[in-house]
Parts: C-alpha cells; structure tokens; sequence
C-alpha cells in the first residue's frame, strides 16, 4: 500500500530549515549559509522509502520584509504551510520564544494544522537550556512531538522520520520514485553559485546579489553554463570580482566543484557580474530572476 504526505519546514532565519532537509532526504538540495535569508524559494525535497513518499518543503526563513524581495519570500513560506498535511517549526534551544516563533504559532493554529516541535543545534547546547526550551514552547500549542535534534551532526532524524509517518497517508506518490528535488537544474546551479558568494562576500553583499543561469548545455561528457551574478552596486561588483578576480575565480571554482558532485559530470563555468541597482524592490526583475509572486506559483 502507498503512502505520501507533505510536510513543511518552518521558522526563523538561520535555524537549520535547509540543513534539515539536506538531511532528512540524504542529499545537499538546499544551500546553507551562516547568514540569515539564504533560502529565497520553497524548496522541496523527496524521500522515497519503502512503500512511503515524504514529501518535505524547505522554506524561506520567517522575517519582517524591508523589500519586495522579502515580501515574496514570506509569502512562499505562508502558502507553503498551506498546502501541507503537517509542519515542523523549528527553533534553536533558546528558552524564549520569540515574536517569529509566536507569529508561526498564530499561523499554525489558524490553519489547525498538525505540528511537530523540532529544536535544533542541540549539539552545541546542553540538556537543561533544551528541557527548558521544550518547557517554554509545550503551552503555546498542542505540538504532536517535541524532537530535540542536530540537523547538521545528522542527530535524530530517524526518530523525526517515525513521527512525520503518522502523517502519511494512503495514495499513490507525486514523483517518480527516483526524484529528490522538484527544482530545475538551471535553478541548482544559480543556487550553488549564491551559495559561494554567501560564503565569499560579507556585509549586504550576498543579500543585494542574484544569480540567473542563462545557458545550460548538456553534452555527452560535460555541461556548460553561463551565469549572470546580479549586484546591487558598482562597489559590490568590484568586490565580488575581487583583486585581480580572485574572489570571483574562487566563487566560480567552489561552485563548480558542488555541480560536478550533484550532476556527476564534469562542468564549465563562466560567470558575469552586472549591476542592477535596487532589483530587490522591482517586480519586473524579481520576477525574470525567479521569485515570482505566488500567484504565478
Ligand atoms: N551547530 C549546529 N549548526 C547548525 C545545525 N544545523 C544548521 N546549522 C548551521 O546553521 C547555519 C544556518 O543553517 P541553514 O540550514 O542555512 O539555516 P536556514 O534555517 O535554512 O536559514 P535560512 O535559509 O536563512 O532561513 C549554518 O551555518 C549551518 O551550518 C546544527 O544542528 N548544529
Ligand atoms: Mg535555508
């Protein structure tokens, strides 16, 4: 008999959502970064298992918008949680919750839809600040788990699985057994590309930049790509391309090395930095740079 069900991962910023979700299906789908606002789309991931098909969705954090930008990416993270059978809100072992974490409540009991508590990072925490996170959290809502856990030590997931399974349901799966992510190749490879300027670039930087792949060409022992980066300011692009372009060599190298594994073949790389001043509050180009408003969805 098959099963299947959907499931969201949500909560603030920087928690763990895509570390999570990398975990939970086995495989690096989601980018992380240590800066806040990595993840912009929902994101889903598949594990096949047996007779049951989970079907997990990786969120933008919750925040409040500054620019249009932000503005879509919530409303990827609301509609998410409205399509689902369940959601996991995710925090970090920190006893008070916040105004986030109170509004995802809000929203999950208007819903009235099942939740299971995760608290993450539990490895670089200890047992009282997390017995007394689950204290804090346990009166807010009627969660069906609590699940202390370390998405990035891979920690717990199978017990997070066992209690995401009462949630699947008799029916036939969405995806073909074999299928793990429902994102574009074109939109991996613009992800893994962000992915190094997250790490390579600081301050606004990362936030201000977006990246459109726009060749994708798959030959018998090689794919090429040609990507466009997308910067707010001149200044930016100077220093995304760095001295004598080794930041923008560096990006493009690290980059291409993640392709390759995920693809499994060799790539070519070329990549262009342009500016597009303040594209962050432009629908039009928001839009031709793949945050589409959800009604588009
Ligand atoms: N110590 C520790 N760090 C973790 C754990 N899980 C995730 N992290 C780190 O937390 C940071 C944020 O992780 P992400 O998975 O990108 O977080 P996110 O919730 O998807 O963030 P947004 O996409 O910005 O909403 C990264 O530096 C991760 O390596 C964990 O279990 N323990
Ligand atoms: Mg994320």
């Amino acid at each position: 008999m098959k099963k299947t069900g959907f499931v969201a991962i949500i909560g603030r910023p920087n928690v763990g959502k895509s570390t999570l979700i990398n975990a939970l299906v086995g495989e690096k789908l989601a980018i992380v970064s240590r800066k806040p606002q990595t993840t912009r789309n929902k994101i889903t991931g598949i594990l096949t298992s047996g007779e049951t098909q989970y079907v997990f969705m990786d969120t933008p954090g919750m925040h409040m918008p500054r620019t249009k930008l932000g503005d879509r990416m919530v409303e990827q993270t609301v509609s998410a949680m409205s399509g689902v059978d369940a959601v996991i809100l995710m925090v970090e072992p920190i006893p008070h919750p916040g105004d986030i974490e109170l509004s995802l409540i809000e929203k999950i009991k208007s819903l009235g839809i099942p939740a299971i508590l995760v608290i993450n990072k539990t490895d670089k925490s200890d047992a009282v600040k997390v017995g007394d996170t689950i204290k804090a959290y346990a009166p807010l809502y009627g969660f069906d788990a609590v699940i202390p856990l370390s998405a990035a030590k891979k920690r717990g997931i199978d017990a997070l699985l066992k209690e995401v399974d009462r949630y699947m349901t008799e029916g036939n799966w969405f995806f073909p057994e074999d299928t793990i992510t429902d994102q574009p190749e074109r939109v991996i490879a613009s992800e893994m590309i962000r992915e190094q300027i997250l790490r390579c670039c600081d301050d606004e930087i990362p936030h201000g930049t977006a990246v459109v792949v726009e060749e994708f060409s798959e030959g018998k022992s090689i794919i090429r790509i040609r990507a466009q980066i997308y910067c707010e300011r001149n200044s930016h692009k100077g220093i995304i391309i760095g001295k004598n372009g080794e930041n923008l060599k560096r990006i493009g190298t690290r980059a291409r090395e993640s392709m390759e594994k995920f693809f499994g073949i060799k790539v070519f790389l070329d990549l262009w930095v342009k500016v597009k001043e303040n594209w962050r509050n432009n629908e039009v180009l928001l839009s031709g740079f793949g945050y589409r408003p959800e009604e588009d969805n």
